[in-house]
């Protein structure tokens, strides 16, 4: 669907015109789990996103209708939330409703809103869906009510909804490069200081491929929940060999050497993945700057060997990606990428050899599994912005989604999409089989 068809959509449903924004999602290159705990992140935001089209209401109502689930919510901004999550609420009510929510707690008062959404973000890939909502919603919402918001409060509002009423306790990441992303460039951001430096992705020799393994866990929210409890737990213990340590990035690695013996056994393989994923991360940030993509993707592996022994977040399918992955010629790196037990993974290629790594990654992760990958190149790209210009309203950059997932007996599962477009186009939909 492209973005003329959306208005007619919006239209039909509501009676009027519509203002348009957008959000992306994120793939990280390295800083995987640092975030939360003060540390070093090297995101960038792709050019897969999230339109909302929106227009205030009279009154305080918020209507949100999205394409890609066939779904509609609703809420009444005059009324207190729910004090409960009814099980019978959509599944994204929580980053819709949560942004609204935080937002007027923050002070913007907001007027009622129609809305439509539509990504082409895949949605529980680890590519940051539900930020790029959050941040979709949140500056569709701030601007038809007149209000300018800091992009950074704009993040963090994003975060505090998916804390709230999400339940994930996630760090800033993804948040921020979704508000910040800059074409071309990776942000090697300082998750202490909330600042960050662009860094240049030289694409003329290489490309980032993600490769979604289509397979998540029902325990992720958990688990990741509980990495970050461990890491709380490991500084209390290590604050009192050293009051300045007050998270995990205060920890250098000669230190922490020094006082692992004093670590419970997880908690300290959770640490050394800390440590030691911060130093990965700010030297890939230096190679790239180079432009050395061999010692970056030299950093990619080992990240994902230290998330896989160390951190525990990896699985079967995500492992057996990068290793297929590291064995095909003109793959520089490859890692895991969000917050893993399922997801995607992100690999640098050597750009000519790029089709080839696709149909052999296809082919090897489908003869190993039985299930058929969704590969694709990404281009780092900017963050959320209102669309007002009209050739890029008529431009086609959106495909409608749709997804559907089946929970197995030991709690994976297992996503199925199709896309509108290729339906609109007379091709197959694709699916993933086991
Ligand atoms: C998820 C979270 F939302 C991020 O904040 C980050 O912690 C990431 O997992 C792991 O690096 O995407």
């Amino acid at each position: 669907m492209n973005l003329a068809r959306l208005q007619e959509t919006f239209i039909d449903l509501f009676g009027e015109t519509p203002r348009f924004f957008r959000a992306p999602g994120r793939i990280n290159l390295i800083g995987e789990h640092t975030d939360y705990n003060d540390g070093f992140v090297l995101p960038a935001a792709i050019d897969k996103q999230t339109v909302v089209a929106a227009c205030p209401r009279n009154d305080r109502k918020v209507i949100v209708h999205s394409l890609n689930f066939d779904q509609t919510v609703e809420f009444d901004l005059s009324e207190a939330p729910g004090k409960r999550k009814k099980a019978s609420n959509p599944s994204w009510q929580g980053y819709v409703e949560g942004t609204a929510r935080v937002l007027e707690a923050e002070g913007f008062k907001l007027s009622g809103a129609n809305m439509l959404v539509l990504s082409d973000i895949t949605l529980g890939a680890g590519l940051s869906s539900s930020a790029a909502l959050e941040l979709a919603i949140g500056f569709a919402l701030t601007q038809i009510s007149g209000h300018s918001i800091d992009k950074l409060k704009l993040a963090q509002i994003g975060q505090r909804a998916e804390h709230e009423y999400a339940g994930t306790r996630c760090g800033i990441m993804d948040q921020y490069v979704s508000a910040f992303g800059k074409a071309d460039h990776a942000l090697l951001l300082d998750c202490r200081s909330m600042t960050s430096k662009s860094v240049p992705i030289d694409a003329t020799a290489s490309s980032i491929v993600v490769c979604e393994s289509k397979v998540g866990h029902e325990l992720a929210v958990s688990e990741y929940n509980k990495r970050r409890a461990e890491c709380e737990r490991a500084v209390q213990i290590l604050h009192k060999f050293d009051p300045d340590f007050t998270s995990l990035r205060d920890v250098p690695v000669e230190m922490f050497d020094k006082l692992a013996p004093h670590l419970p056994e997880a908690i300290r393989r959770r640490v050394k993945h800390v440590v030691t994923e911060n130093e990965r991360t700010r030297e890939a940030a230096l190679a790239l700057k180079k432009g050395d993509i061999t010692k970056v993707g030299e950093l990619m592996y080992s990240s994902h060997k230290s998330l896989k022994d160390d951190y525990a977040v990896s699985c079967r399918e995500l492992d057996l990606l990068v290793d297929i992955a590291r064995s095909i010629d003109g793959t520089f790196g490859a890692r895991m990428t969000g917050g893993g037990f399922g997801g995607c993974t992100v690999n640098i290629i050597e750009k000519d050899l790029v089709e080839y790594f696709k149909q052999t990654l296809g082919r090897r992760y489908r003869e190993e599994t039985g299930i058929i990958p969704s590969l694709h190149v990404v281009n780092a790209s900017g963050g959320v912005s209102e669309i007002k210009d009209l050739t890029e309203r008529k431009k086609t950059f959106s495909l409608g989604m749709r997804q559907k997932r089946t929970t197995l007996p030991d709690g994976r599962y297992l996503l199925y999409y199709s896309f509108d477009s290729e339906k609109e186009k007379g091709g197959s939909s694709e699916t993933s089989h086991v």
